[in-house]
């Protein structure tokens, strides 16, 4: 494939381009890393955040709303939504579309579901290429949005600048090995849906919860929104900008990037290695299963053979 055709196009907005170019990404298929390979050198700008919080949580209205708020400014917008099909909005492919329509027709704003190979909550694999990549093309901004469980919830924010977790009144009574998981990653909070009741002692909940944890060099805000109203963004997009500036100062971010770098190459070693066991055959499964060989010595074998 004449990736260049794509690379150059796409950095100059083509949406069309852009979309080719993230769905051989998000693939991970051979042009895909040729792709991503190319972009990456020419990344190291775009500004992540990512959103996470339960199936349903009103994620995907706040990012729109959000995306307002980026685009007040000159820059261009990039959302990637991973396993966007909860079963709690169900075919939400065409959920997000309708809810953040209002920047269909805005020409620096990108939109792209990703699937997450079944299962739930998380991020999909490819998702620090998708990432790497739309930072390469130019995008200022790039808003990941995922559903999250409450464990596992650290690999977002291993790749986002500032995690935002989402979470409705009443999340209160929730199970606590779920709030464990969220409060270990939020950089903000945000109580949606703050048209309900509860809305109130949910704040409140959350700021106990933050008091009883460890002390640390940000305490994460808890802010009341109603994405449905953009009730809220504006303080929300405030609470980003002021996170940013806090990782801006004494190298922090530094350490932000290098963490990520440290945590892509982790993925990309992964997918390698199960990329060579797809590929040793089942003779050599066989050897294992009949203990011919012990998976340790068949593992240094294969890694000294690459
Ligand atoms: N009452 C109320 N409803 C809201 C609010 N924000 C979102 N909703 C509604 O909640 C439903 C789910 O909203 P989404 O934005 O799709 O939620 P999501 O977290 O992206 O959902 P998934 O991606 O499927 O996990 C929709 O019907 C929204 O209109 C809010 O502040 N108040
Ligand atoms: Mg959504």
């Amino acid at each position: 494939m004449d990736t260049d055709g794509l690379i150059g196009p796409a950095r100059d907005g083509n949406q069309r381009a852009i979309a080719r170019l993230i769905t051989h990404v998000a693939d991970g298929d051979a042009d895909g890393r040729q792709i991503v390979g190319e972009l990456f050198r020419l990344g190291g700008h775009a500004k992540i955040t990512g959103v996470t919080g339960a199936p349903g949580a009103g994620k995907s209205t706040l990012v729109s709303g959000l995306v307002t708020s980026m685009r007040s400014g000159p820059g261009r917008v990039a959302v990637v939504a991973v396993d966007p099909s909860s079963p709690f909005t169900g075919g939400a492919i065409l959920g997000d579309r309708i809810r953040m329509s209002e920047h269909a027709d805005d020409p620096n704003v990108f939109i792209r579901s990703v699937a997450n190979r079944g299962h739930l909550g998380g991020i999909a694999s490819s998702t620090p290429a998708v990432i790497a990549a739309l930072d390469g093309l130019g995008f200022d901004e790039v808003v990941i949005e995922t559903v999250g469980v409450g464990q596992s919830e650290v690999e977002i924010a291993s790749v986002c600048d500032t995690t935002i977790v989402v979470v409705n009144p009443g999340w209160g009574d929730g199970i606590q090995t779920a709030k464990a998981g969220f409060l270990e990653i939020a950089d903000i909070f945000v109580v949606n849906k703050a048209d309900r009741p509860e809305a109130s002692t949910t704040i409140k909940d959350l700021g106990s919860m933050l008091d009883i944890g460890p002390t640390t060099e940000w305490r994460p805000p808890v802010l009341a929104t109603i994405a449905t109203e953009r009730s809220g963004i504006d303080d929300l997009w405030l609470s980003i900008n002021e996170h940013r500036a806090h990782l801006a100062s004494e190298g922090r971010m530094e350490q932000v990037h290098r963490d990520r770098v440290r945590h892509a190459l982790i993925g990309a070693l992964r997918d390698s290695i199960e990329h060579t066991v797809d590929a040793i055959g089942d003779e050599a499964i066989e050897d294992l299963v009949e203990r011919r060989v012990d998976p340790w010595t068949l593992a240094d074998r294969l890694l000294a053979a690459r």
